[in-house]
């Protein structure tokens, strides 16, 4: 068996998790942080059959769609001993998901 780690954005995350459900796969979903941005984003567990893998991980691309650049404003902290806070623009990628598989060593409900 597999586990799969699906990191998506959470305006994604209601039509990703039903379309999982929809192909009978069992879904736990954890709130997180992302460490760059420090915004909200949700990790969806997925424990499945190695051969059920490709499945689940298309309906993941399916829903949450392709990345795309936006811009935020980063914390920045000027190089001079006079420490200034101001924020600085930055371009970054978001959208789609971020997908570990891991294998999955024992797996039990009772
Ligand atoms: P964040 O860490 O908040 O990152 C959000 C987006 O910011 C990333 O999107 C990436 O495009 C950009 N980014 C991250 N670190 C950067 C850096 N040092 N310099 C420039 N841009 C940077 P994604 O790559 O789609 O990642 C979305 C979220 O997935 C991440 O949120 C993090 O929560 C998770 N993630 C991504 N890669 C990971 C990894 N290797 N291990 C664990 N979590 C990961």
């Amino acid at each position: 068996m597999k586990l799969i780690y699906a990191i998506v954005r959470n305006d994604n995350e209601d039509d990703v998790m039903d379309a999982l459900m929809h192909a009978n796969f069992q879904v736990t979903k954890l709130a997180t942080t992302g460490g760059f941005l420090k915004k909200g984003n949700s990790t969806l567990m997925i424990a499945t059959d190695d051969e059920r893998v490709d499945a689940a991980i298309e309906a993941i691309k399916k829903e949450c769609g392709k990345r795309q650049k936006i811009t935020v404003n980063m914390p920045y902290v000027s190089g001079t001993s006079m420490v200034s806070y101001t924020t600085m623009p930055m371009q970054v990628e978001v959208g789609g998901a971020t997908i570990m598989v891991v294998n999955l060593e024992r797996f039990e409900k009772y």
